[in-house]
């Protein structure tokens, strides 16, 4: 039977995703990639980077600031992110794919801050790195089965995916885990798949797996979702298959009576 998830404002405190665990520093900063590009969070949270900083921590993982152009190519294949961070050139902004209330100031488009002429302001950064892992992309159709990469081999390591749903307007997601397989420890620290319940991973918080126990299927509220896959650097599993139908109300109403 299927056990049907009712959204609410489910809190989710980052903090516990961070952390030592068997004296290894776990993920502390979130990675996001399109077309080489990622946003980076300081280790102690949202906008906590000079533009020192920010330089410093594109360079020390082999790559650079983004440049105002690789952002934008990035947007344009769905990278949406919704916080500043520094770009080349000591240029502040954020990639805007879908317009929303909270963030963009309902318009699409790199939301531009400009260059800054005081440097020791401080936001996150947007790095630019052509040989990352990359993985994900916007999705539009109503029926999809969504893979970790490599499946039915097993995930690699140091793995960065995003898959945007974004269905008709009005319709809904009916997300049902075929396969589930992601490296198990009792926080999913290491390696893990984050649903949310909106076209980004800041708000509509839904959950984190790992582990081999099937989740149950999950109903969106809306007409978009977004799927977040990270892995760490040691320690791989079989991975996931889940299938994207459209939620139909009127069907499951008919099916219980
Ligand atoms: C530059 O920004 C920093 C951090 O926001 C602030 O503390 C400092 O006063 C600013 N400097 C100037 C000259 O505005
Ligand atoms: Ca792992």
């Amino acid at each position: 039977m299927i056990a049907l998830i009712f959204f609410s404002a489910l809190l989710w405190d980052k903090a516990q995703a961070w952390g030592f665990k068997d004296g290894v520093l776990h993920n502390s900063i979130w990675l996001e990639r399109a077309a080489g590009v990622y946003h980076r969070e300081s280790r102690s949270g949202k906008y906590q980077l000079t533009y020192a900083e920010a330089k410093a921590v594109c360079e020390y993982e082999g790559g650079h600031l983004a440049t105002y152009q690789q952002l934008e190519a990035a947007r344009k294949i769905g990278f949406h992110v919704c916080a500043a961070g520094w770009m080349a050139k000591g240029r502040v902004g954020y990639p805007i794919v879908k317009a929303g209330a909270n963030c963009g100031f309902g318009k699409t488009g790199i939301v531009d801050y400009g260059i800054r002429l005081n440097r020791s302001e401080r936001w996150d950064a947007y790095c630019y790195n052509p040989n990352g892992k990359e993985c994900g992309g916007v999705f539009t159709d109503s029926k999809h089965v969504f893979k970790s990469p490599g499946y039915p081999n097993e995930y690699e390591n140091e793995q960065i995916c995003y898959w945007h749903i974004r269905v008709k307007y009005g319709q809904r997601i009916h997300l049902q885990f075929l396969e589930f397989d992601v490296e198990d420890d009792t926080a999913c620290m290491a390696d893990f798949l984050e649903i949310y319940d909106s076209y980004d991973d800041i708000n509509g918080f839904v959950g984190r797996f790992c582990g081999d126990e099937l989740p149950d299927d999950i109903i969106s509220t809306g007409n978009v979702m977004t799927l977040k896959f990270l892995t760490d650097s040691s320690v791989t599993a079989g991975g996931f298959q889940i299938r994207l139908w459209l939620y139909f109300f009127l069907f499951s109403t008919l099916f219980f009576f």
